[in-house]
């Protein structure tokens, strides 16, 4: 089994060792230079519409403005006649019982009405404000302008809404919150008592108890309590009369706490019996709220969320649209606003994980905070077979690295249930490998909810464990924070790798998953899936590094080492593609060859395995993604390919998902439509920010390479911000499609490389015009070892015009000889070629002839003989001596 160069490279990082740099070398510092690439979102940054949106279902999942501060979601239409605001509590859940598209799960928590009875407005609009956190309602009536404004605060934990009449006195409503879907498994009642009103009420099948409390502030006019019938329950209002303003909180909470008793008690309706009612929580959220003025709230909940928010920023050259955003959805990709869209939709991402992934509260789910049905798509599930995976997927590129303790603290609450399976799998799979004592680690989950998590699926295979510990590695390796990698990362990852290790099997003298399944494909429980194996080699790679980096000599380690090299990860097979199954021969043999799920390439991506360094490899991935690409109208699965095709650097492809994502699956208010129905799932919201990232900047290989994979349609830009492996800031600058500056702020020390075409030939500078020392790795990397805080600036990179890259590289082998003869078509920049092959599946190319003049090669080698199947590259080279990046394969087999 080959070791890929690039895992030795990612065991060498420490300490830094790079035998292959040229000698350092260090550059004048007379030039200034030319000052930092612009900070913060420059540009407003907005989602509006000129009228409410619908009070119905299609206007609540088209139309309506997603807010949330991880406690709870909301989602506000933004009526005159009457308000609406849908709010949902991710802990408030019914049975599951029985399997399906609809069946049950995260129930609605409440409909908030506030009537105002303005039917005669004029000059309305509503918007999200992506830069400040905040959304408003503004329209007239009666000359009188009315507006409201609308924040969810994570700091403060509560909702806000502030309503102003632009008359003295002119400010009167009703607020009638309800409780939705009363009477189907789920009472409570909603009583008003001066100021404020309480919903409280029981969920019967897990026995959770919820309340939300809503608090009236109003200044000038009077308050009196009421109350109105909805269904069969009486429900009370507050009305306020004449106000000039009012603000109101809104405060929710369930007696639910993410806990390893919920997942350890069995029975459903005992799992919460422990815990006390959310009644003093809720109260304690809102007093404090209250306690303060609305401007501290305000400026609580944007200090806190402008720090997340503002990190990055990204520029594709749009300007304002004049255009609502629904016409800005329906009019892409032909709408001159395209770009706005572009740069609105990847932000949008990361304020959508900002609502809805905090410390302390549950994880965003498959539709992340929101949710208006009884029975919302698969019941709003965690589900690891890629769902959760791409929740997450932005939090680390997109620099929102602590957005991922929501799952952290949710995954110390499950693990101890995984734990109990992990035994009960060894026992029944591989029973000679059990430990007696119980340290068998934690296995890998499929579905779980806020109250369950699944043992094993024939859906999914063990794999799904290893992909969730490679979270917890991108959590460290983004952010190089030792004391993290021991307390929260490295016991994550030595346990699944405990259990992978006592799990696989030796078949023909490589360790193999058994059973073992591809997510969601066709063939189930069959042996050693490359979703499985990939998944595995990765997470006892990253542990055997951590390890190396704590200093550990834990009792597995070990084994995992000699494991390693059995994992047999990558496979390549006849069309010279990366297989799926073992057992496949050719490509789509087995399975469906248009799956959405590319789970045979997630050592492209999100994974590291396959990279720069294994380009046999990665010309094998290209292979199988070209095959299984363009079928797909599924929005997570085209996010997944805009990261996909930017790792094996096809800009023009990853744009034409981003494209295909943003035209067929965005909805009006920007959520991601699933498959139409529409049928919105978030995953493709966070993976489409992922994708795009992958675009600007990546580090697999822990080389930090800006500007990967840049399509036409964005010749000139700037972002700033993105973050790299490494603990690496980056920000660029390019125009003409080439980088005019590149910024890189090293935020924890280390060694930086970084790749960039003809960078070794810029200028090199601190942000403050030091010279500054590097060495050389050939003509596109540099390697400077860099001071802890300090930013650096490359200027002046000179232009580097691509060699264009031979086609059509075809084989003819003589009967009755050793002989293949080479033939391709040529490149029309190049003044010679290069020959290359890969045995096997060997990750790396071995060349084999070099200054080819001519189109056509005659290659004999008696070693063939001996071997199954080669893959044969040609690339072109310049008279400048430099060789074309992509090149012409093709498969030669016994
Ligand atoms: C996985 C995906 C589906 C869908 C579902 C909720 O099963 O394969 O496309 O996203 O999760």
């Amino acid at each position: 089994m080959f070791v890929p160069k690039s895992m030795i490279a990612v065991l060498a990082v420490f300490p830094f060792i790079c035998a292959s740099m040229g000698d350092a070398q260090k550059m004048s510092a007379e030039e200034p230079t030319s000052g930092l690439i612009a900070g913060g979102p420059a540009k407003t940054l907005r989602l509006w519409y000129d009228e409410p949106a619908p009070d119905n279902d299609d206007g609540w999942v088209n139309r309506s403005i997603p807010m949330g501060n991880g406690y709870m979601g909301v989602n506000v239409f933004g009526g005159t006649t009457s308000e609406r605001i849908q709010i949902t509590e991710n802990s408030l859940y019914d049975s599951t019982e029985g399997r399906g598209l609809r069946h049950g799960g995260l129930n609605n928590f409440a409909e908030v009405y506030i009537d105002f009875g303005h039917n005669n407005i004029s000059n309305y609009e509503r918007e999200l404000n992506l830069n400040e956190g905040v959304s408003h309602v503004r329209y007239q009536q009666d000359g009188v302008e009315y507006s409201r404004e609308y924040f969810t605060s994570y700091p403060d934990k509560v909702m806000a809404i502030r309503l102003t009449a632009s008359k003295p006195g002119a400010l009167s409503f009703t607020l009638r919150p309800t409780i939705p879907f009363w009477g189907t498994g789920k009472s409570g009642m909603g009583v008003a008592n001066e100021d404020t009103i309480t919903l409280s009420g029981v969920m019967d099948y897990y026995g959770v108890k919820y309340e939300g409390q809503l608090k009236v502030i109003p200044t000038g006019g009077t308050m009196k309590v009421g109350a109105w019938r909805s269904q069969r329950h009486a429900l009370g209002t507050i009305t306020v009369s004449d106000a000039d303003s009012a603000v109101i909180l809104v405060a929710v909470g369930t007696n639910y706490q993410i806990s390893p008793e919920v997942f350890l008690t069995s029975e459903n309706a005992d799992k919460l019996s422990s815990f006390p009612h959310p009644h003093d929580k809720v109260t304690r959220y809102l007093n404090d709220a209250a306690a303060k003025s609305y401007e501290q709230l305000l400026a609580n909940h944007q200090a806190d969320y402008k720090k997340l928010f503002g990190r990055v920023s990204l520029d594709l050259g749009a300007t304002q649209p004049s255009v609502c955003t629904d016409e800005l959805v329906d009019a892409y990709p032909d709408g001159e606003s395209s770009r706005y869209l572009e740069e609105l939709a990847f932000q949008f991402g990361r304020y959508m994980l900002i609502c809805s992934s905090r410390a302390g509260t549950l994880p965003p789910h498959l539709q992340g905070i929101w949710n208006v049905y009884s029975d919302p798509p698969w019941a709003s599930q965690y589900l690891h077979d890629t769902n959760v995976q791409m929740a997450y997927a932005p939090a680390f590129c997109a620099n929102l690295p602590e957005l991922f303790e929501s799952y952290v603290g949710f995954f110390k609450a499950f693990v101890p249930r995984q734990r109990q399976y992990a035994t009960q799998y060894i026992t029944e799979f591989n029973p000679s490998q059990l430990d007696s004592g119980g340290d068998n680690g934690w296995s890998g989950p499929f579905w779980t909810n806020p109250y369950t998590v699944t043992g094993k699926s024939p859906v999914a295979g063990f794999g799904t464990g290893s992909w969730i510990a490679q979270m917890f590695w991108d959590y460290y390796d983004y952010t190089r924070d030792p004391s993290l990698l021991a307390d929260k990362v490295y016991p994550v990852m030595y346990d699944q790798a405990n259990f992978v290790s006592r799990f696989v099997k030796d078949v023909d003298g490589v360790l193999l998953a058994d059973p073992s399944s591809s997510p969601e494909q066709k063939l189930r429980n069959t042996v050693g899936t490359t979703f499985d194996q990939q998944m595995f080699y990765e997470n006892h790679h990253n542990t055997l590094t951590a390890a190396q980096i704590l200093g550990r000599s834990d009792s597995r380690l070990p084994t995992l080492k000699n494991q390693l090299q059995l994992l047999d990860p990558i496979q390549i097979g006849k069309s010279g593609h990366i297989k799926e199954f073992r057992q496949e021969q050719y490509y789509g043999e087995i399975g469906d060859p248009t799956h959405r799920h590319a789970s045979m390439l997630l050592g492209l991506y999100p994974g590291q395995l396959i990279n720069d360094a294994t380009p046999a490899w990665l010309d094998a991935a290209k292979v199988s993604l070209t095959k299984r690409t363009n079928q797909t109208n599924i929005g997570w699965a085209r996010a997944e390919r805009i990261a996909m095709w930017a790792r094996v650097h096809d800009g023009e492809e990853a744009y034409s998902f981003y494209e295909s994502l943003l035209g067929e699956n965005y909805l009006h208010n920007l959520f991601n439509d699933h498959r139409g129905g529409p049928l919105f799932q978030a995953d493709a919201n966070y993976g489409a920010t992922a994708g795009v990232a992958e675009m600007l900047l990546q580090s697999q290989d822990h080389v930090v390479a800006p500007l990967t994979a840049m399509p036409e349609a964005w010749p000139e830009g700037s972002y700033r911000g993105l973050l790299a492996r490494g603990n690496f800031e980056v920000s660029a600058q390019w125009s003409g499609g080439h980088a005019s500056q590149l910024e890189v702020l090293s935020t924890s020390g280390g060694n930086l490389d970084l790749r960039y075409p003809n960078v070794t030939q810029a200028v090199i500078k601190t942000s403050e015009g030091q010279a500054v020392d590097f060495a050389l790795k050939g003509s596109d990397q540099v390697s400077i070892k860099t001071t802890k805080g300090q930013t650096y600036v490359f200027t002046d990179i000179p232009v580097c015009i691509p060699v264009i890259a031979p086609t059509n590289l075809q084989l003819n082998e003589e009967a009755g000889t050793d002989q293949i003869q080479f033939f391709w078509t040529g490149s029309a920049n190049a003044t010679s070629y290069k020959l290359y092959r890969a045995v096997g599946n060997a990750p790396d190319y071995e060349l084999i002839a070099a200054e080819i003049s001519g189109t056509d090669f005659a290659y004999q080698a008696p070693d063939l003989k001996t071997v199954d199947q080669v893959t044969f590259k040609v690339t072109a080279v310049r008279a400048d001596g430099r060789e074309s990046d992509q090149g012409s394969i093709v498969i030669w087999l016994l």
